[in-house]
């Protein structure tokens, strides 16, 4: 095409979006441009994008009807999409467009993109991982649908009050939520507790009939996902639970107003909110029917579609795959059996085989904590009938074991689905693996630690259905939409392929690693990214940070194995030295936290308390004199991470090793042109081969030596008393420096450091104070920091998500991708 044709084109579409946002605005919100308020312009142009989507949505439902295809369900309880206007935009195509269609109507675009609320539903990575994995997913052409829960509360929204964390709801339906579609008729009733009746049938089988309690209702709610300017829409399925009737009339007549509307009440809880992760006991209750009910949604969904496309019931696990993220969905393989078995009739053999053959299943954690285990008590009251499943798997699982390895009772122990020590529960990472034909795990460390000890037992049983998947995140979001600078530097160079093919295009940056003036271009976007950070937290938290410091950032939730209470440490230490006068090698730093603390768990709350106590003693003294400066930025989430990932100059990802499965920031943050200082641990290791170990600045402990240290015994008190520096800072903590006077409030935090210090803070502090060091000292010449910078985004491909999603398809799902 010629270039007028184009420009041509591009006016007309101008025009079109035009019309087409003020239409929204007249039929849907009923407004005028004179009283419009920003808001309401927001909603009108996401209606506009919506538009856009929509003709490919219903050809991609359609082309489902295809019986050929696989489709794939992602079963997740977690979606952390991030806003969807800024996003649609880059992946239709249109973002220029719309940018002057917005402005010739008098308003400015990133003003309406800030009007909209994310969708907050996930706690961080894992959530994330599938928002990113469902842009790849449509970008590759992967039928697909992502199915989980429509939370009306999010994950709270993080205030600071006096340097704690202090949280508030997330109501972030409020003002309406354009992108989403309801489908009533798509509606499932799922049982909740009672108790079970056997019978035989007509033909003199033995039968269960479920008798509930309760029962709710699932309505369907359909987000759409577009690909990369492909054409193709994919679906996010998040159900909304109801009551079945929602209005007891006979309770209404005897003159019982509650309870004419209890059940109301009761069946809208269970899609209420979202729990935050790492709470041990709370709400385990509502937690475990969540699981439930929106995998029974799920699988009841995917029964309706087979019928749609007028497939055999045998033919389900040809006709659709489940990935189930994490255990939360695991209960799937209990409910997939229950609906075949007492739902169709299938016979226990043949729906096992097709249960199997069906599931796949991603472990995204080694911590015990993490892997979900439900009390059976609890277990047989919510859900009787799965559970009775659940042991005749166990059974005829172990029965196998028992003939596989005769007399060997210990790991017959082991590898039950149910855990008989102590008060017994349901192991449902044992219920995910052998119902699943494939396990993963999302890094090449994770996934060997799992090998290795976690999931040890069933590796050795069956090692050909263990694979890695090692995770990636979307260019589309994490590059193109939120760091324009660098995206259009990089475009410019060696044009747009590296969009959707980051694998194969980005590496030709290499060529200009040594050049002057790419290294001076590259330096002014990163500069220039810094200087948009520091004016927003001038503004959200009123520090004024320099610049031209260095940015030394960890966004992370809040948790003790992420330990930024090792980098508060090196704070402190350098505190300490410039008090000392010990000034010499620092080079400016800003140091820069953001995360959320669970509510429930109060050392990761005193974490951010001692950060902003830090913050509050070095920022204000005036013998530091801005030399180093500590911010902790509130309320992380993804559209607080569209302006932090982009102007990092240092990555933190100091877990202890062995502890992050994978880490995802960490590869945001590379692909943004950041160094990391990192552990051995989760993809980090990967990273550091693709980037190259003299571009990472590699410390502390192997997840080998950490098992290691802790069986021989480990004592951090001497490391303590053996370490002049560390126990300066630690008496410093202890002692109110950063409290003024109180030494009460951290003590917890020096006591449990002092005396058991479970993730070696300790043991690892010596090497991170070096490794920061050798950080300063490249940092202080700026031209090696760039190139390093440049080779790091360069060697980055391996990290999209499209890169996982392939890998999905081809190992796991056998499906076909783009
Ligand atoms: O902790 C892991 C994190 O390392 C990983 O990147 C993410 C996505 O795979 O999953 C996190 N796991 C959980 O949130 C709970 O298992």
């Amino acid at each position: 095409m010629t270039n007028t044709l184009v420009q041509n084109e591009s006016i007309n579409k101008v025009e079109e979006i035009k019309d087409s946002i003020l239409e929204h605005l007249c039929f849907n919100l009923g407004k005028s441009p004179r009283i419009a308020t920003l808001h309401d312009w927001y909603m009108a142009t996401a209606y506009a994008a919506r538009e856009r989507m929509m003709r490919n949505f219903v050809s991609y439902t359609e082309k489902m009807q295809n019986k050929k295809l696989k489709i794939v369900g992602y079963l997740s309880a977690e979606f952390l999409m991030g806003p969807h206007l800024g996003n649609a935009l880059i992946n239709l195509g249109i973002e220029n467009e719309t940018k002057k269609a917005v402005e010739q109507l008098g308003i400015n675009l990133n003003d309406v993109l800030e009007q909209e609320e994310e969708p907050g539903l996930g706690n961080g990575g894992l959530g994330r991982l599938a928002a990113c994995y469902l842009d790849s997913l449509a970008t590759l052409q992967v039928p697909s649908v992502g199915y989980g829960i429509r939370y009306e509360f999010g994950i709270f929204d993080q205030t600071i009050r006096d340097g704690w964390q202090v949280e508030v709801t997330d109501k972030w339906l409020r003002n309406g939520n354009p992108w989403e579609i309801v489908k009533p008729e798509l509606n499932y009733t799922v049982k909740l507790g009672g108790h079970t009746e056997s019978y035989t049938d007509d033909k003199g089988n033995y039968r269960v009939k479920w008798m509930a309690e309760s029962e709710i209702k699932g309505i369907a709610y359909d987000t759409p996902v577009p690909g990369y300017k492909n054409g193709v829409t994919g679906i996010l399925r998040l159900w909304k639970s109801e009551a079945v009737e929602s209005f007891d009339f006979h309770a209404f007549d005897k003159g019982d107003y509650y309870g004419a509307v209890h059940e109301k009440v009761f069946s809208e809880n269970i899609s209420k909110v979202l729990y935050p992760n790492d709470v041990s006991d709370e709400g385990k209750r509502l937690r475990l029917s969540q699981q439930y009910f929106f995998v029974s949604c799920s699988l009841q969904n995917a029964f309706h579609i087979l019928n749609l496309r007028g497939l055999s019931i045998e033919e389900f696990p040809e006709s659709m795959t489940f990935q189930l993220n994490d255990t939360h969905p695991s209960i799937a393989i209990a409910e997939l059996m229950r609906l075949l078995i007492d739902e169709h009739q299938v016979s226990w053999d043949k729906a096992w085989d097709m249960t199997k053959r069906t599931f796949a299943y991603t472990n995204h954690t080694l911590l015990p904590e993490a892997l979900e285990k439900w009390s059976l008590p609890l277990f047989a009251h919510v859900l009787p009938r799965p559970l009775e499943i659940i042991y005749e798997i166990n059974s005829r699982f172990l029965l196998t074991i028992r003939d596989k390895y005769p007399g060997d009772e210990d790991r017959v122990k082991r590898m039950s689905i149910i855990d008989e020590r102590g008060n017994k529960s349901v192991r449902m990472a044992h219920l995910a693996t052998i119902g699943s034909h494939a396990i993963n795990g999302v890094s090449a460390l994770h996934t060997k630690l799992l090998k290795q000890d976690v999931l040890h037992d069933f590796y050795e049983l069956e090692p050909e259905i263990f694979f890695n998947v090692t995770n990636g995140v979307t260019p589309r979001r994490w590059i193109k939409l939120y760091n324009p600078r660098l995206a259009s530097l990089v475009t410019t160079h060696i044009g747009e392929g590296w969009v959707n093919h980051l694998e194969t295009d980005l590496i030709k940056l290499e060529q200009y690693a040594n050049d002057a003036s790419f290294q001076q271009a590259w330096h002014d976007v990163k500069r220039q990214n810094k200087t948009d950070l520091a004016d927003l937290i001038q503004t959200v938290v009123g520090t004024k940070v320099n610049p031209d410091s260095l940015f030394d950032i960890q966004v992370k939730r809040i948790h003790e194995y992420k330990r930024q209470h090792l980098n508060v440490l090196y704070i402190a230490h350098l505190y300490n030295r410039i008090k000392q006068k010990r000034a010499e090698g620092i080079v400016p730093r800003t140091f820069i936290f953001g995360g959320k603390a669970a509510p429930g768990y109060f050392m990761a709350k005193l974490i951010i308390k001692l950060i902003n106590s830090v913050a509050e003693t070095v920022n204000n003294d005036p013998e530091v004199n801005g030399l180093i400066k500590v911010v902790f930025f509130p309320d992380f989430n993804v559209k607080n991470g569209a302006h932090v990932y982009k102007a990092a100059d240092l990555s933190e990802q100091i877990s202890t090793a062995g502890k992050e499965a994978s880490g995802t920031g960490n590869m945001k943050f590379a692909m943004n042109g950041a160094l990391t200082i990192g552990t051995f641990d989760g993809a980090n290791i990967e990273i550091m081969e693709c980037v190259g170990e003299e571009n990472f600045f590699l410390f502390g402990l192997h997840a080998a030596e950490v098992a290691e240290t802790k069986a021989n015994g480990y004592w951090p008190y001497d490391i303590y008393n053996n370490d002049q520096e560390l126990k300066q800072v630690i008496d410093m903590i202890q002692s109110g420096v950063f409290s003024h006077g109180d030494t009460n409030v951290f003590k917890p935090f020096v006591d449990s450091l002092l005396n058991v210090d479970p993730f070696l803070v300790f043991k690892d502090f010596r090497a991170y104070v070096e490794c920061q060091e050798k950080v300063s000292a490249a940092y202080a010449n700026q031209k090696v920091w760039t190139k390093m910078s440049i080779l790091n985004v360069a060697r980055m491909g391996m990290f999209s998500s499209d890169r996982s999603i392939k890998d999905y398809c081809e190992n796991i799902w056998k499906v076909a991708h783009g």
